[in-house]
């Protein structure tokens, strides 16, 4: 049997994706493999991804709605990284031929004017320091076969990264109710789910200041100008080939996302 590692775990999950490969989760072989050795396999990643030419330009929340937890089984919401390999822009296609098992999910998006450290950040200190909020769509995507995992897996695995996208068009935070701000996530035009930024923490910012309350007790901060993605706000859909995913927000605006033409590998 393996004995796994902090770094032999780094490796299987980048050689997974790049090559388009699943496998179990390795909490079932590795059961000391909990949050915080999770976040060390994340910190081992990312350090690759640099190390290889990637830029880091933000973080992303994982669960931090409770329609996700639920869909998922793992009720923390954690911390991942965004690199600019991970960029879409909007019109671009989702990367199909990059992906496992695709499926997108609607986001509220904060850009950050100011760096933000904790410990100890509340919400409001947090909204402060967002330059603007945009409509989002992450594609997740994960190693783990049918996206099964426990709380140590996903955050191993850079919390089911894969593609994002951003409105160009954003708005200053104090022009938003951010808990009553509606998302209808359409797919091929018909309403398929829906939810407030409520459903994120009840407040995104909440999402904001545990991501930098987070990153604090690693010597970490949120940088100005990073990308923050708040957390899916509803369960996430299909990437299904030969669809388009849109996701309506009153006020933010639109994303769509056009999921590859259909019959693709
Ligand atoms: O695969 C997953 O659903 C885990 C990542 C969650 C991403 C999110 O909640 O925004
Ligand atoms: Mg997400």
């Amino acid at each position: 049997m393996t004995v796994w590692t902090v770094e032999s775990v780094a490796s299987e999950l980048l050689d997974c994706e790049a090559q388009r490969r699943d496998r179990t989760r390795f909490t079932d072989e590795w059961p000391e493999l909990d949050v915080d050795t999770g976040y060390q396999v994340q910190d081992e990643t990312l350090r690759r991804r640099l190390a290889r030419g990637e830029s880091l330009v933000g973080v992303k929340l994982g669960l931090t709605s409770k329609a996700k937890q639920q869909r998922m089984g793992v009720d923390t919401p954690f911390v991942a990284w965004l690199t600019d390999a991970m960029v879409l822009q909007p019109g671009e296609p989702v990367p199909q031929d990059r992906l496992i098992h695709p499926r997108i999910e609607p986001e509220i998006v904060f850009v950050m004017k100011e760096r933000l450290a904790g410990p100890g950040v509340t919400a409001e200190q947090a909204l402060a320091a967002v330059g603007s909020v945009h409509a989002g769509a992450e594609v997740i995507d994960s190693r783990y076969r049918d996206f099964r995992f426990a709380a140590g897996d996903v955050v191993a695995d850079n919390a089911s990264s894969g593609a994002y996208v951003v409105a160009a068009q954003g708005l200053p935070a104090d022009a938003v109710d951010l808990v009553a701000e509606q998302v209808v996530v359409e797919v091929d035009g018909e309403a398929v789910d829906r939810a407030t930024g409520a459903a994120v923490l009840g407040h995104p910012a909440e999402a904001l200041a545990l991501a930098v309350n987070e990153l604090s007790r690693r010597g970490l901060a949120v940088e100005a100008g990073w990308t923050v993605l708040t957390g899916g706000m509803t369960d996430a859909v299909f990437a299904t080939r030969g669809s388009t995913v849109a996701c309506r927000f009153a006020s933010l605006g639109d994303v769509e996302l056009f999921c590859g033409e259909a019959g693709g590998a």
